[in-house]
């Protein structure tokens, strides 16, 4: 018997619909959409083309179906934190994306009510300027709203007509309470933040319900919807085949996600200092972890370069000559706030660079190369003080997801952390997803955990060794 799901799974620069086989030894994607994304700049800053996307969803959704009948559900998952405002069952204007500068606006005044060292007790969340809690506290559009959805919900909503809060992905909200799990309604209260607008929590593996309407009509089913790890670094985590019990993972995309599994949250001073966060992941475990600045530095400086010459770069050929660089090379500190938004980042790069009276490469292989070796130091130091905060001997480091092709990187952070690499699925997030629908229709038993999951990828996907050199 063919058993199959349907994964909707939207990155920051890129979305995508896979097939996804599950069943007899068996674990396999088959892509067949793939659509760009990115932030588009309105007159009232960045937003999200949501319209688009939904547009792509639905068609991919559609191509799937053709494919493959056997499909059983569909699960959504996507970046965090960013939400659209829904108004009569419509979506009320394109959600902002989460690199747009208003942000700082909305960090003074959540914490001149509520210090940060106050927030991180309440939802255990490291300081990143993009919060959803930042963007309510400036957003006007709140007071004309029946409900705020993140994006995933969003999507789950147009297609059911059903409205959740996936709890993976609420976590990163900053607005539910870490050690109850519940919305922190003291705090809504504290922020002015309408309770109203927040649906309810629904954990990984609800049934949601079946595809309705016009989007059905599009699709050509009614399929159902099943919730998953709708933050797609929970998915990711889900299907990082953490191979002992002190492995570290990170997910590297856009954004290098760093950090350890952990049962239980950690909301103490020297985590709070380290600016680590306590996301919600799948089965109520807790993804300790720190956002390093990922690929974004790399892909934002390769599109500078390809405007400047008016054509595109070979990125693989790029990689082949940065990693030939002779000599020394400089570093800069990735997780820098001045590398956060969109814009000429080489010419930020070196900025910084300069700031801290180190070279600015004169070649772009070279500059690559700094750039590589940047992000696996900024890697190697998180998984050190993950290994730290939790008091446990970090013995591998699994990196999944798009980064973990990038063999340079893979091999500078194996070098610079002094730990084996082991380095795949690179689609480790759409992976995670299709698992936890699969889970959710008992093809795993009944008995399924997160390691019974993690068994079958690292039966279907060989990592790559990376051994660190001395
Ligand atoms: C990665 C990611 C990350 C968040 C950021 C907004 O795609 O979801 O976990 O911090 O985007």
């Amino acid at each position: 018997m063919t058993r199959a799901v349907a994964a909707v799974d939207l990155g920051a620069t890129s979305g995508r619909v896979m097939i996804g086989y599950v069943g007899d030894g068996e674990l396999r994607l088959e892509p067949v959409a793939r659509f760009p994304n990115g932030p588009v700049a309105g007159p009232d800053g960045l937003h999200w083309d949501f319209t688009a996307l939904y547009r792509h969803i639905g068609d991919g959704l559609r191509e799937a179906f053709a494919r493959e009948p056997a499909i059983a559900s569909v699960g959504i998952d996507s970046w965090a934190v960013d939400y659209g405002l829904v108004g009569d069952g419509r979506l009320l204007g394109e959600p902002f994306h989460y690199r747009d500068e208003r942000c700082a606006d909305g960090v003074r005044k959540v914490h001149a009510v509520t210090p940060f060292a106050d927030l991180y007790r309440r939802n255990g969340l490291q300081f990143l300027p993009f919060n959803t809690l930042y963007q309510y506290a400036i957003d006007r559009g709140l007071a004309d709203a029946d409900a705020s959805l993140l994006i995933p919900d969003l999507v789950a909503f147009l297609l059911t007509g059903v409205q959740v809060a996936e709890r993976t992905n609420a976590s990163t909200t900053g607005l539910v309470d870490v050690r109850t799990g519940a919305w922190d309604t003291e705090l809504l209260d504290a922020l002015d933040i309408p309770e109203r607008l927040l649906p309810r929590l629904v954990d990984p593996g609800t049934h949601l319900g079946p595809i309705r309407g016009a989007a059905a009509e599009h699709i050509g089913a009614e399929l159902d919807v099943i919730v998953v790890g709708s933050h797609d670094t929970a998915s990711a985590v889900v299907a990082a085949p953490l191979s002992t019990p002190d492995s570290a993972y990170i997910s590297c995309g856009t954004w290098g996600l760093v950090g350890l599994e952990l049962d239980r949250p950690q909301v103490t001073d020297a985590a709070r200092e380290a600016n680590f966060t306590n996301e919600g992941g799948v089965d109520g475990r807790v993804r300790f972890l720190h956002n390093v600045t990922g690929l974004w530095l790399l892909s934002e400086s390769v599109r500078a370069w390809e405007a400047e010459d008016g054509a595109s770069i070979d990125l693989p050929e790029l990689l082949d000559a940065a990693a030939s660089t002779p000599g020394d090379i400089p570093l800069f500190d990735a997780n820098d706030p001045s590398l956060s938004a969109p814009g000429d980042m080489p010419a930020r790069i070196a900025a910084v660079l300069e700031s801290s009276g180190a070279a600015v490469p004169a070649t772009r292989a070279a500059f690559t190369r700094t750039i590589v070796e940047s992000i696996a130091q900024a890697f190697a130091d998180a998984v050190a003080t993950a290994g730290r905060l939790a008091d446990r001997p970090i013995d591998v480091v699994h990196i999944v997801g798009g980064g973990s092709l990038n063999r340079l990187l893979c091999q500078a952070t194996a070098d610079r952390s002094t730990l084996p690499v082991l380095a795949g699925p690179v689609e480790a997030t759409a992976l995670g997803n299709v698992l936890v629908q699969a889970r959710a229709h008992g093809w795993f038993g009944p008995d399924a955990t997160l390691e019974t999951l993690r068994a079958a990828v690292a039966a279907a996907f060989a990592p790559e060794r990376y051994e660190p050199r001395g």
